[in-house]
């Protein structure tokens, strides 16, 4: 198996080149990290199958195909359903989405509640509330998608969501243990490599890489296998449930585990939060608004559990071709 995996499929083989998808070869790889957060260790081996990736993140053009072809409605535009939000007023359960905001001073950052708003009508088509338009934003990253849209939309394609071994592997772009999808090094020769946060977060973005928000995909290089936006841009959905901690029986076992998957979510019983009943995926990557003075993220080996039902300005996702499961079925 790991044989044919290494090898790109040719034009003799039942599956072709698909449209704007890179081939991500194969192979055995660290993943996480010892040197960051918690939620990143331990660093474990871990081996994947080659694959297919979407070269850039799903882009709202992209995005917009789906919906007219399907009737499509985002979980954003739905009206949120009241038996999941117990003790919330049901006319406050309007459809919209998550919006960053950015004050206009230094503030504190326990509270992440001053610079996201709940947007009513906030959506994909309406990345800022109901008065803005991703007319001007066609080639940027879809954003306000929550699990199931990304889902929706894979399914449509004929793809699947990458697990979040397939990802960090594509993301690490064939380097071995290195802190960004490029290297070790932020900024090689001053040059900016992926859409994060300069300044001090929340209050002061001061724009070094050119964008405050999201920027059209592909503006910064592609990592080592021909992926754009890895890093930064916006965080992006994976198919497995989010634990706080990569599993120990990973490392404690006496083979490779080949692309490990968490498919069942551990509720968080000690969580205040009332959205602790809902499953949370991982996402990874980082996005826009990461920042090293508040999260840093924008590494192969970041992650971070959402929602599944969440939707934000700064969160897309891209898709995945499995070559070996589709020879399989
Ligand atoms: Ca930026
Ligand atoms: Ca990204
Ligand atoms: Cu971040």
């Amino acid at each position: 198996m790991s044989e044919t995996s290494t090898t790109r499929p040719n034009a003799t083989d039942r599956i072709s080149t698909p449209h704007d998808m890179i081939w991500v070869p194969g192979g055995t790889f660290q993943m996480g990290s010892e040197d960051f957060y918690p939620e990143e260790r331990p660093v474990h081996r871990v081996a994947v199958d080659g694959f297919w990736m979407d070269e850039h993140p799903v882009t709202n053009a992209e995005f917009r195909r789906f919906v007219e072809a399907t009737g499509y409605i985002t979980v954003a535009e739905r009206a949120p359903d009241p038996k999941e939000y117990p003790g919330v007023d049901p006319d406050c359960l309007v459809p919209g989405s998550l919006v960053f905001r950015r004050p206009p001073h230094r503030v504190s950052l326990k509270d992440h509640r001053v610079w996201w708003t709940y947007v009513p009508d906030a959506s994909w088509r309406h990345p800022e509330g109901p008065a803005s338009t991703t007319d001007d934003q066609k080639d940027h990253p879809v954003v306000h998608v929550a699990y199931e849209d990304a889902e929706a939309y894979a399914y449509w394609a004929g793809k699947s969501l990458p697990t979040e071994a397939e990802w960090e592997f594509a993301a690490r772009g064939g380097l071995e243990n290195a802190v960004f999808v490029w290297g070790n090094e932020f900024a090689p020769g001053g040059g900016m490599m992926a859409n994060t946060w300069q300044g001090e977060f929340p209050w002061q973005n001061l724009k070094s890489d050119g964008y405050e928000g999201t920027s059209p995909v592909g503006s910064f290089p592609a990592n080592g296998y021909g992926l754009y936006d890895m890093a930064g841009n916006v965080w992006e959905w994976t198919s497995d449930f989010f634990r706080a901690r990569h599993a120990e029986e990973s490392i404690k076992s006496c083979c490779t585990p080949r692309n490990p998957r968490v498919e069942s979510y551990e509720q968080n019983q000690n969580s205040h939060l009332p959205d602790a009943h809902i499953p949370r995926k991982v996402v990874k990557g980082g996005s826009h608004l990461c920042a090293p003075n508040y999260c840093l993220r924008y590494r192969p080996a970041a992650r971070q559990g959402e929602a599944v039902e969440t939707s934000t300005s700064h969160i897309g996702f891209r898709c995945i071709v499995r070559v070996l499961d589709s020879e399989l079925s």
